[in-house]
Formats: structure tokens, sequence, C-alpha cells
């Protein structure tokens, strides 16, 4: 039996964490299920992930305590390893990823959240590194993503202080970019799927890539980047298709992700 399960609707594919009796926390084989999920994904027909949680109560309630309790500093490497190398595959995955977030995302869930690139999440919402009253980092990219999220201060506040955050705080400080009662939650998310996959596939899979690589590089680095991945548009049917729709006033074109 998988922790995750995948759902796919037409070109949405959502990816459910389904250990809902810990609150979804991310034990080794949860971390093994979320990868195999991503090498399950058909390219050619999904054109956004939506992550979510199973039951009403948690997204991920972080990584398994009771797994991590008794490691020796060499498992803790090769746990926080495996996570950050799932999570970084998720942060670079050729496609545009939302996290719907329908209750706490503490610790590794928060991670994850912040591994997507969107984060939409219920009034429930309920966010937070609290790896510090354990006697830990956050393990899975926290300490890395959230300052470039909410900027240096407020990461530092939060993981420091280990203050949880509910969801209007989260949307105000940027850390989500929505809040929907906990029913509008995944239409919401779909919503937004739907929208970004009636969009030219290999031009949105090519922002995604100018814009996660120069987030990190100086900006005349940063805009070579997005150069290349312009240019290489201009190689893609769809670009074709794209611009002489509109040169034609045809409105609703479909793009072919060639
Ligand atoms: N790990 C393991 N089990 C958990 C976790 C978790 N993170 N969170 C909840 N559970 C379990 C509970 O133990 C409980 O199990 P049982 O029914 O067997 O007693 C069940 O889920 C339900 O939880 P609660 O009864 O506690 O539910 P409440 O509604 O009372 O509380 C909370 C909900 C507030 C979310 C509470 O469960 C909680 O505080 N959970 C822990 C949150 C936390 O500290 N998360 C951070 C973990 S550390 C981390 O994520 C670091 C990431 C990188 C590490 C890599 C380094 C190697």
């Amino acid at each position: 039996m998988s922790y995750v399960t995948s759902l796919q609707e037409g070109p949405l594919l959502t990816l459910i964490l389904n250990r809902s009796e810990l609150l979804n926390a991310l034990n080794a084989q949860v971390l093994d299920d979320l990868s195999a999920a991503l090498d399950a994904v058909d390219l050619d027909t999904v054109r956004c992930l939506i992550f979510t949680g199973a039951g009403e109560k948690a997204f991920a309630a972080g990584a398994d305590i009771a797994a991590m309790a008794d490691m020796t500093p060499e498992e803790a490497a090769a746990f926080s390893r495996r996570g950050n190398e799932v999570f970084r595959r998720i942060e670079t995955f050729p496609l545009p990823t939302i996290a719907a977030v329908n209750g706490y995302a503490l610790g590794g869930g928060c991670e994850l959240a912040m591994a997507c690139d969107m984060r939409l999440c219920s009034e429930t919402a309920v966010f937070g590194q609290p790896e510090v009253t354990l006697g830990i980092t956050p393990g899975f990219g926290g300490t890395q993503r959230l300052m470039r999220l909410v900027g240096m201060g407020k990461a530092k506040e939060l993981i420091f202080s280990a203050r949880n955050v509910k969801a209007p705080k989260a949307l105000e400080i940027g850390l989500v970019n929505a809040v929907y009662p906990p029913e509008e939650l995944l239409p919401a998310a779909k919503k937004l799927g739907a929208r970004i996959a009636k969009n030219a596939p290999i031009a949105v899979r090519a922002c995604k890539a100018a814009m996660n690589e120069g987030i990190d590089l100086p900006m005349d680095e940063a805009v070579d980047a997005e150069i290349r991945e312009f240019s290489g548009c201009f190689e893609t049917e769809d670009q074709k298709r794209g611009m002489a729709a509109f040169l034609s006033k045809q409105k609703n074109v479909e793009f072919e992700n060639r």
C-alpha cells in the first residue's frame, strides 16, 4: 500500500498524502512513495500537480518524530538528505506544482508546501517550523526556503521562536497565495491548475526553469537564463500556433505540448 494516492483528472494530477491517522507525518516510506508518484507522472498529459493531505486536519504535521527519535547523526543525515532530495525534485519538477494546504503544515509539512511553486490554504491551515522545540533544526529545506519566501528577518523569527502561523498571517507574510474556506480549497486549486493547463505547456515549464534558476543568480546571469528559455520556445510548434492564433484573432487556442 502506498502512502501517496495519485488522482488524474484531465491535465491535473492530485497527489494525496495518505497517512491521516498520524496527520500525514513523513517517514522514509512516505518520501519513497512521493518519489515513486513523481516517477509515474505522465509528462505528456499532465500539466499541473496538486499536493494535498488526506483527512480534514493536516496537510502534513511534519517528519515522523517517532521514526527520528533514536536516530544517530549518520541516520539523521541520510533522512535529511533523502527528504531534501525528494523536495528539491518537487521544486525543480518540470511541471507547475500547487500545495493545497488543508490543515497543519508543520516542520516537514511546511517544507513540502514551500517546495511547491504556489501555496493555497484553507482557513484552518496552520504553518510552522517547530523543530527547535524538539532540539533539532528544520531538515527538509526549511532554513533555506522560508527566508527566500518571507525574507530573512521574518524567517528567523518564525524558526527561532517556533511560533505557528495561522492562515491569515501566512497570507499577510507571503507564505501563501490565497486562503479559502475548507470546502473551496481543492476546487480553487483545481481551477488555478486548469487555468495554467490551458497555456502553452512548454512555455510554462520554461518560465519555471528560468525563475528557479534565476533566483539564485546575479541579475546578469539570471537574464541569460531567461534569454535561453525564451529563445528555446521558438523551436516549438506551440509558439507558432499561439502567435498565429493571436494574429488571426482566433480565440481559445489549443496548445499541443510540442
Ligand atoms: N510525527 C509522528 N507522529 C505525529 C506527528 C509527527 N510529526 N504529528 C502528529 N503525530 C501523531 C500523534 O502522535 C498522534 O498519534 P497517536 O494517535 O498514535 O497518539 C496522531 O498523530 C494525532 O496527533 P495528535 O493527537 O497530537 O493531534 P492534536 O490535534 O492533538 O495535535 C498537532 C496536532 C498540533 C499537529 C500535534 O500532533 C503536533 O504538534 N505534532 C507534531 C508537529 C511537529 O513538531 N512537527 C515537526 C516535526 S520535526 C520535522 O518535521 C523536521 C523535518 C526534517 C527532519 C529531518 C531530520 C532528520
